[in-house]
């Protein structure tokens, strides 16, 4: 059974009109195949993605029927990946494209630019130290992020035409080393090292966010990478933090912990996979 959205159910939505609440859904009236006569959410989309941004579709090519869902859309100046990594979704009667893993509350996209998925890339760059006490740690590179203050996978969207695998290079950079200029010569080799040799994909799917709603959504892939020399080669990436986020840091994997978004149960998996203790 898919595990049940909570940080999308959220009863304050974020954004510019904080105003805005999601209108209560239970945990058992979550999937759609449940009847639940009295659902009638709000309707926000946020002033920012009203304005039409290069980043957000256009309601009116909604309307018009022109954009393409479950396919790679190729109408725009670049193309745009509407496909689900959790399969083909379903429309609703008025073309909007349902929340594939149920009510959220709201209507409309919010926060999110896009109709139904909105693909983002989270890089999980770890490395193992032995601690003071002798004990072996695995950390990992996460940002305070500006918008909650949260801490997080220091992630981002991808932009129409562009792949996941740039994505992540890119959003690593910008939000960790606020750029890739001026790096070091063994800083950029490094990096390369990173993003080229030892990527492994740990989770692509569905995203807790708190910006979802039932008609736009976030997804994720997110990928590994772990310095096989323990921090021989990632010690040498500078850690600056980018305009997104507050502050980045290398910091220890323990349980319990809590992040931004879906972002622990990503480390999780990432522990599981290396057969690491967590502390
Ligand atoms: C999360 O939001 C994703 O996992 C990713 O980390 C992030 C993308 O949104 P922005 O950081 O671009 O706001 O759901």
């Amino acid at each position: 059974m898919l595990k049940l959205h909570v940080k999308a159910r959220s009863p304050a939505y974020p954004g510019s009109a904080s105003e805005v609440k999601r209108q209560t859904v239970l945990d058992e009236l979550v999937p759609w195949s449940v009847p639940f006569a009295d659902y009638s959410p709000p309707f926000y989309v946020d002033a920012s993605v009203a304005a039409e941004p290069c980043w957000a579709d256009r309601a009116s090519d909604l309307v018009a029927g022109r954009i393409k869902f479950n396919a790679i859309d190729t109408t725009g100046a670049k193309p745009i990946n509407r496909v689900s990594l959790e399969g083909p979704y379903e429309l609703a009667a008025s073309g909007m494209p349902m929340n594939p893993r149920g009510r959220t509350g709201l209507r409309g996209r919010g926060l999110m630019g896009k109709f139904g998925p909105n693909h983002a890339a989270d890089p999980i760059v770890t490395r193992s130290l032995v601690n003071d006490d002798g004990v072996l740690v695995l950390e990992v590179v996460l940002i305070r992020r500006k918008d909650t203050g949260e801490w997080a996978l220091p992630g981002g969207m991808v932009e129409n035409g562009d792949t996941v695998g740039r994505t992540l290079e890119k959003e690593f950079g910008e939000e960790a080393l606020n750029s890739l200029e001026g790096l070091s010569k063994g800083a950029k080799k490094a990096l390369a090292n990173i993003f080229a040799v030892h990527g492994q994909v740990v989770y692509a799917g569905y995203m807790d966010d708190h910006r979802n709603t039932d008609n736009a959504w976030i997804e994720t892939t997110a990928v590994h990478f772990h310095d096989p020399t323990g921090n021989e080669l990632f010690g040498q990436i500078p850690l600056h933090a980018g305009d997104d986020a507050g502050e980045v840091a290398w910091v220890p994997v323990t349980a319990g912990m809590e992040l931004y978004a879906d972002h622990a149960e990503l480390l999780a998996k990432v522990c599981a996979g290396l057969r690491l203790p967590v502390y």
